[in-house]
C-alpha cells in the first residue's frame, strides 16, 4: 500500500509512535510518506520504502499566524495526486485531522477517494481538544474520519465523554520494538553516571505541567535519605529550569543530571533500575513501555491510561496522584530489595512483549485493509 502518515516530528510520544509505525511498515514492503513540517526524531534510517515531504510555511508580513494548516492540506493533496496515495493516517487531531478533511475534499473533486484514519494520542483530547476554541473543530473532523482508533481503552471512554462522536473508537494499544532493547547495557556508561555502584532513577517527558516533574524530584529526595541513588533528567520543556532550582532546594543537585534531549533512549535506559513516571495524566504512557522493554520497572501514577500497562507490585508500582510520600516508599522498597529488583525487572520486560511492534503492526494493517482494494493491499 502507499500510506501518507502526519504526525508531529518532535520528540512526544505520538510522534515517535508514528515513525515507529511507518518504519515497520516501509519494512513490510508498504511505501510510507510522512508529511511533516520537519524531518521526524525517530525518522533517523535509510529505507528505499520511505518518503519524507516536508510541509513548507511561507511567511507574509500580513500574517500575525501562519497558516500551518492550509499548507498542510495542499501538501497531503499534492503528495495524495503524485505519488497515489491509498490512504492517510493522521496521528494527533489538532489540526492532523481537519487538514486531512480539507485534502479528502479537495481531491474528491478532483474524482479521487481517499480514506483518512485518525489516531487519537492524548492531550489532542484531554487537554488542547476540550478547550472550546478548537471542540467545534475538533469533534467534526473526528466524525469525518474514515476511521478512528485511540491508543488506551481510557482515551476511547474520556474521547466519547467529552465529545459527540457519531463512530466506533477501535482501541489500538500503543507499541515498542523489543528487539531494539535486546543488547548488552554498557558498562562504561553505567560507571560514568554511578560511579560507586548507586541505583540509577530516570524521568522522561517533555517536561510540561502535566508530567508533574515535581514529584520527580520530591520521590528521589526521600530515595536519596535511605540509599545511594543517582536521576537522569532526560527531556527539555518548559518545567526545566524551575526543576535544576528545586533539585538545588532539596540538596539533591549532586545527584541528579538534567541531560536534555537524547535520541539514544534504549542505551541510557539499559543501565536505569527504576522509571519515574508520576503525571496528571498520561492516555498510555509510550516512555514507561519504552522503559519496561528495557526491563526496568515503572513508578508511577494511576492516572488515565497507565493502569492498562504498569501493574501494581508486578511491573513496578502505581500511586494516587501527588502522593509523593508513597511514591518515595516504594521507590525505596524496591531498590533496597535485589531479589524484588530482578522480578520486577524480568516482569516488566514479559509485560512489555504483549506490546510488542511483531504483535500491534498487523492492527493497523488490518484496519487499512478495510479501505483499499484487495488486490493493491495484498501486493505491497
Ligand atoms: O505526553 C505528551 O505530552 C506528548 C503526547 C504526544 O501527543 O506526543 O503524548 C501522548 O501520546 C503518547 C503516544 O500515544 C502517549 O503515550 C502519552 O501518554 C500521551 N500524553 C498524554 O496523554 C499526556
Amino acid at each position: 500500500m502507499r500510506i501518507g502518515i502526519v504526525c508531529y516530528p518532535t520528540f512526544g510520544g505520538s510522534g515517535v509512535l508514528a515513525t515507529e509505525l511507518g518504519k515497520a511498515l516501509a519494512d513490510k514492503g508498504h511505501s510510507v510518506h510522512f508529511i511533516t513540517y520537519q524531518q521526524p526524531v525517530r525518522l533517523n534510517v535509510f529505507n528505499a520504502n520511505i518518503y519524507y515531504h516536508e510541509v513548507r510555511v511561507p511567511t507574509y508580513p500580513l500574517f500575525d499566524y501562519p497558516p500551518y494548516e492550509v499548507a498542510l492540506a495542499s501538501t497531503m493533496v499534492d503528495v495524495i495526486n503524485h505519488h497515489d496515495l491509498d490512504l492517510l493516517h493522521v496521528h494527533y487531531a489538532i489540526p492532523h485531522a481537519s487538514a486531512a478533511y480539507m485534502a479528502k475534499q479537495i481531491v474528491a473533486k478532483q474524482g479521487r477517494n481517499i480514506p483518512f484514519i485518525t489516531t487519537l494520542h492524548g492531550t489532542d483530547i484531554t487537554l488542547v481538544g476540550k478547550d472550546k476554541t478548537y471542540e467545534p473543530v475538533v469533534t467534526f473532523s473526528i466524525n469525518e474520519s474514515d476511521a478512528i482508533t485511540a491508543v488506551s481503552n481510557n482515551l476511547r471512554d474520556e474521547t466519547y465523554k467529552f465529545f459527540q462522536i457519531e463512530k466506533e473508537i477501535e482501541v489500538i494499544h500503543n507499541f515498542v520494538d523489543i528487539k531494539r532493547y535486546q543488547k548488552k547495557p554498557l558498562d562504561a556508561f553505567r560507571k560514568v553516571i554511578a560511579p560507586n555502584g548507586e541505583k540509577i532513577l530516570m524521568h522522561a517527558s517533555n517536561f510540561r505541567k502535566v508530567k508533574r516533574v515535581q514529584d520527580v524530584l520530591h520521590t528521589f529526595a526521600h530515595v536519596v535519605e535511605h540509599l545511594p541513588a543517582k536521576l537522569l533528567m532526560i527531556g527539555d520543556g518548559p518545567e526545566r529550569n524551575g526543576m535544576e532550582m528545586l533539585a538545588r532546594e532539596l540538596h539533591i543537585e549532586d545527584h541528579v543530571r538534567f541531560v536534555g534531549k537524547q535520541e539514544q533512549m534504549e542505551d541510557i535506559l539499559l543501565i536505569s533500575d527504576l522509571f519515574v513516571l508520576p503525571s496528571d495524566y498520561e492516555s498510555f504512557g509510550l516512555a514507561a513501555l519504552e522503559a519496561m522493554a528495557a526491563r526496568v520497572p515503572v513508578l508511577s501514577t494511576n492516572a488515565g491510561g497507565l493502569p492498562e500497562i504498569n501493574i501494581h507490585r508486578k511491573t513496578g508500582f502505581m500511586a494516587e496522584v501527588g502522593d509523593i510520600t508513597m511514591m518515595g516508599r516504594y521507590a525505596v522498597e524496591l531498590l533496597s530489595n535485589e531479589t524484588l529488583l530482578a522480578t520486577m525487572k524480568q516482569e516488566a520486560y514479559e509485560q512489555a512483549c504483549r506490546f510488542d511492534i511483531e504483535q500491534i503492526v498487523p492492527r493497523y494493517e488490518q484496519l487499512y485493509s478495510r479501505f483499499c482494494r484487495m488486490d493493491v493491499c495484498n501486493n505491497v
